[in-house]
């Protein structure tokens, strides 16, 4: 029975049900009956059925689900995901385009009678704390329990989503998904962001399926904030608690894979905890941001858990992440250890078990699994490398004691960065906001596994946000210049860091992680107006000594150090041809519409290093 008086709400759920035929419709309330009722429905299904899970040992991870997708469907799949607007320039030159009408056309037929033999669940949830002016109401349906003990903890689930949408509102994202089938080719990701509508079909790989994420919390939103004067960022959030008992909030932009959520919940050195240090975690991939009354910048998270990256998760790099997943958590195509019935991925330890199942489901009992070669020469991992946990926010550590804050926290900083080898300093600030709007559109990063393709390509990642921009992306960039027009003198300063550059031998410069601190230090020292810098062509850099390296002066040399931060004349040169051959090539000539102050920016750098 429908749990909303809405009729807008019914209508659409009575459409969708008319269209895909279930057996049976559950309306899902969040209550604990329910949830523990679907656990063990999921839980007594066939070994060989898609929605399977299992339980995970209960003395060492109460409450903890294990679930393995199919073979082809462990990423997102950009190729098939779709921006359906009216206008084919709206969509823009960073997203595949279809016709709305042709849209629904094509895939009507693959929803129709879809759920005959299933049951359909009826998922109300809010993208934001209940009752904050920036949260905003979904509803999914959906044929997998999966999705479903998924969107509980990534969302607030449940009844009181309706009770914040009201009787009356058409205010709601429309959100359709059932994995019916196996055949990647048949797969779809489809945004309709005109009607508020997203259809989601034939996957079960969460970024393709937990709707309110990516699909709505960035595409769908981004076009909203771009309607309404808000933004929508592929962003974490943290607080740094400084010795003063002062909190500054940092939003940062990484492409996937690329270290939000270990900067997210960092832990500091030594030699800062001492001092009284601290951070804390508001979000760890997407902020929803908007002006507040008091002029700055505020942002909330609108996910209420982590769907985290598993391998390279351990106690050592991310202690809090680790700890999060010790209960209530879903563990998806990791592998198993069969000995105790726990879970394992590539750098949780150097004990890969033994007599463990690997991600696809084959047993590996008595061989060691790692020194196995794969079809591409390398040795098999026991966990696919973009296997995922599902941990509830309320779990971590250092989760900030603003997480529900309805008003969000106000951002002194926004940080850019990605994967480069080579070009890109350690960290260096830009002059202004509209430098930093260009510097955002310029970040390039290597790809990671997070998306089906080639790994460690170079490509273009503007704000990292080229998967999850939701309308033109050049549109996007007129509309951060806006947002730095209104929030004036009281904009965040921006930066960009590279926690990724190499040395000659291809190894990593920077530690990371924990000693990530250390940058964040200058950033916010920087915000304060309480350290100086060095002025150079593509921005400010930190000048010698002004990164505290108390700790790591083995590692960190000074020589070192002047490698992370160099500004190489050569590479800049490259870099800008480059951005200049993206603008045109990529996006002016493919009908992305430009800012002039943006192209006024990469002429202003170009001067700069010829000067310099
Ligand atoms: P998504 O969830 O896909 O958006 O990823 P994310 O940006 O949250 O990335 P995450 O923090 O999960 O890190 C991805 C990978 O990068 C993991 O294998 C980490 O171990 C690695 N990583 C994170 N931070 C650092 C760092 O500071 N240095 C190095 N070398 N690796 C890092
Ligand atoms: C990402 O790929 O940026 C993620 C994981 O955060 S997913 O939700 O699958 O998109
Ligand atoms: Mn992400």
């Amino acid at each position: 029975m429908s749990l909303t008086k809405n009729p807008n709400v019914n209508k659409w759920v009575d459409e969708m049900i008319a269209l895909t035929k279930p057996d049976k419709v559950v309306w899902i309330d969040g209550s604990k009956e329910q949830l523990d009722a679907l656990t063990e429905e999921v839980c007594s299904l066939p070994d060989d059925s898609w929605d399977k899970m299992y339980k995970l040992n209960q003395d060492e991870l109460p409450g903890c689900l294990y679930h393995r997708t199919r073979a082809n469907d462990v990423a997102r799949v950009e190729d098939r995901t779709f921006i359906c607007c009216k206008n084919k320039e709206d969509a823009g030159p960073t997203n595949n385009w279809c016709d709305p009408k042709e849209m629904y056309a094509k895939l009507t037929p693959l929803y129709d009678g879809v759920m005959k033999g299933r049951t359909m669940y009826v998922i109300p949830y809010s993208m934001g704390p209940i009752g904050s002016p920036l949260a905003k109401v979904g509803v999914e349906l959906t044929d997998s329990i999966y999705v479903v003990l998924n969107m509980n903890i990534m969302t607030r689930m449940g009844k009181a989503a309706f009770e914040n949408l009201g009787d009356e509102s058409n205010d709601f994202v429309r959100g359709l998904h059932s994995k019916a089938d196996v055949d990647p080719e048949k797969r779809y990701i489809v945004h309709f962001p005109e009607d508020n509508t997203i259809w989601s079909i034939n996957s079960a790989y969460g970024g393709n399926v937990l709707l309110g994420k990516k699909c709505f919390a960035l595409r769908i939103a981004s076009f909203q904030g771009k309607n309404e004067g808000w933004m929508a960022e592929h962003m974490l959030i943290l607080g740094v608690k400084k010795p003063d008992g002062e909190v500054k909030y940092i939003t940062a932009a990484f492409p996937s894979a690329c270290g939000k959520t270990n900067l997210a919940m960092l832990i500091p050195p030594e030699g800062y905890k001492k001092d009284g240090y601290e951070v804390f975690t508001v979000g760890d991939d997407i902020a929803w941001m908007k002006q507040g009354e008091d002029g700055r910048l505020y942002a909330i998270n609108p996910e209420n858990g982590f769907f985290g990256v598993a391998p390279g998760t351990n106690a050592k790099s991310n202690y809090n992440a680790l700890a999060s997943t010790m209960k209530n958590t879903i563990f998806t195509n990791v592998a198993l250890n069969n000995d105790n019935n726990t879970v394992w991925w590539e750098g949780l330890d150097k004990n890969p078990p033994v007599n463990a199942t690997e991600w696809k489901g084959a047993k590996v009992n008595g061989v060691e699994f790692t020194s196995v070669m794969g079809a591409d020469g390398k040795p098999q991992k026991l966990a696919h490398p973009n296997s995922r946990f599902t941990a509830p926010a309320e779990n971590c550590p250092c989760i900030s004691p603003e997480f529900n804050n309805p008003q969000g926290v106000p951002i002194s900083a926004i940080i850019f960065g990605g994967r480069r080898a080579s070009t890109t300093p350690l960290v260096y600030q830009s002059f202004d906001w509209t430098h930093g709007t260009y510097m955002g559109s310029a970040v390039s990063s290597e790809t990671t596994a997070a998306a089906t393709g080639a790994v460690g390509v170079l490509r273009h990642d503007p704000m990292a946000m080229k998967p999850f921009i939701g309308y033109n992306v050049g549109d996007y960039w007129a509309h951060w210049l806006e947002m730095g027009e209104k929030l004036g003198d009281k904009a965040p300063k921006i930066f960009n860091v590279n926690w990724f550059k190499q040395d000659e031998n291809g190894n990593f410069m920077w530690p990371g992680f924990g000693d990530n601190m250390r940058v964040l230090d200058w950033i916010i020292k920087r915000c304060e107006g309480t350290i100086d810098a060095e002025e150079t062509a593509i921005g400010y850099i930190p000048k010698k000594g002004d990164i505290d390296v108390t700790g790591i002066e083995d590692e960190i040399t000074p020589e070192v150090m002047d490698k992370l931060l160099a500004v190489d004349k050569d590479l800049w040169t490259k870099e800008i041809a480059e951005m200049r051959r993206y603008y045109k090539e990529d996006i002016a000539d493919k009908g992305g519409r430009i800012p002039d102050a943006l192209w006024e920016q990469l002429d202003a750098l170009e001067a700069r290093l010829n000067k310099a």
